[in-house]
């Protein structure tokens, strides 16, 4: 059997009926984008011989997979597809330049306590270094922003994330705040050093990393939105360049211009680290 199968009378009139094309009423968009993505698994069936096993197991895997969709998504490359398909939309527009843009993923929490000056994130005991991070936000000009707000996130030394820590040992909002910025684009905080991210041990992402011949390993990293009146909401990180997996990432999130090595003296840390924004 050939992908044709697929383009025959029975199976397009069987995939219109069943996204609602034939029904009156319902989203349209909707309909056509979930058409699309049904034809494109059933091509996947037909040009693999998909056994019935194999498919209730694909079944069995996502329904188990549940809470886990949001890891799955990066470490397939979807997330960071995003990224490519907006930067080329970008580029179609003629909006180039800046900090690039690099994966939200699954981890960010609404609501993170709004605090001003030099901030400290980390309310739970971490016996680990501090980092120390500076810089400022600009525009292409140059010109320091005025009243942007920086989200920031990032995991504790055991590389997990507060509302996400399976020991259950951290408070709500440990290494999680949005700093209100003022006219000189300038911000500062410190924080316990982040150490990795390795996906739930034994759980549906690492079950099928391993599958793959992959690992569910991530850099130290420290997350931004960067948002400010006048210009571009941008979604980065920072990667540290010397960790060993920055190199080798398994939510491909790291990208040139993102991957700083902080500066280690003794039991601190320093990242120098400006953002570059777009107008809006
Ligand atoms: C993370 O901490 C993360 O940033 C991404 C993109 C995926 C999984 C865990
Ligand atoms: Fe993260």
């Amino acid at each position: 059997m050939t992908e044709d199968f697929v383009k025959t009378p029975q199976v397009q009139t069987l995939l219109n009926q069943a996204s609602g094309l034939l029904s009156e009423g319902g989203d349209k968009r909707l309909k056509d984008i979930t058409r699309d993505l049904v034809e494109a698994i059933m091509t996947t069936i037909v040009k693999h011989d998909v056994t019935q096993d194999e498919f209730w197991s694909a079944i069995k895997f996502f329904q188990e997979a549940g809470p886990e969709f949001g890891l799955i998504v990066p470490g397939v490359g979807l997330e960071h597809f995003l990224d490519l398909v907006l930067d080329a939309r970008d580029a179609e527009a003629g909006q180039t330049g800046g900090t690039p843009r690099t994966i939200e993923g699954p981890l960010y929490v609404a609501g993170a306590p709004l605090v001003e000056g030099d901030v400290n994130l980390t309310d739970d005991p971490d016996d680990t270094d501090t980092l120390y991070m500076t810089g400022q936000i600009t525009g292409p000009d140059q010109e320091p922003v005025k009243d942007a707000i920086l989200h920031v996130w990032h995991a504790n030394s055991k590389g997990f994330y507060s509302y996400f820590d399976p020991t259950g040992e951290q408070t709500p909002f440990n290494n999680r705040r949005r700093i209100k910025i003022g006219s000189d684009g300038r911000y500062a905080f410190h924080s316990r050093m982040p150490n990795g991210y390795s996906v739930p041990p034994e759980g549906p992402t690492d079950r099928l990393m391993k599958a793959l011949g992959r690992h569910g390993n991530r850099p130290a990293h420290v997350h931004f939105f960067v948002e400010a009146p006048g210009y571009r909401q941008l979604t980065t990180q920072i990667n540290f360049g010397d960790d060993p997996f920055a190199g080798d990432d398994f939510a491909f999130a790291t990208r040139e211009g993102l991957l700083p090595v902080p500066n280690r003296q003794g039991e601190s840390a320093y990242i120098a680290f400006d953002f570059e924004l777009q107008r809006a």
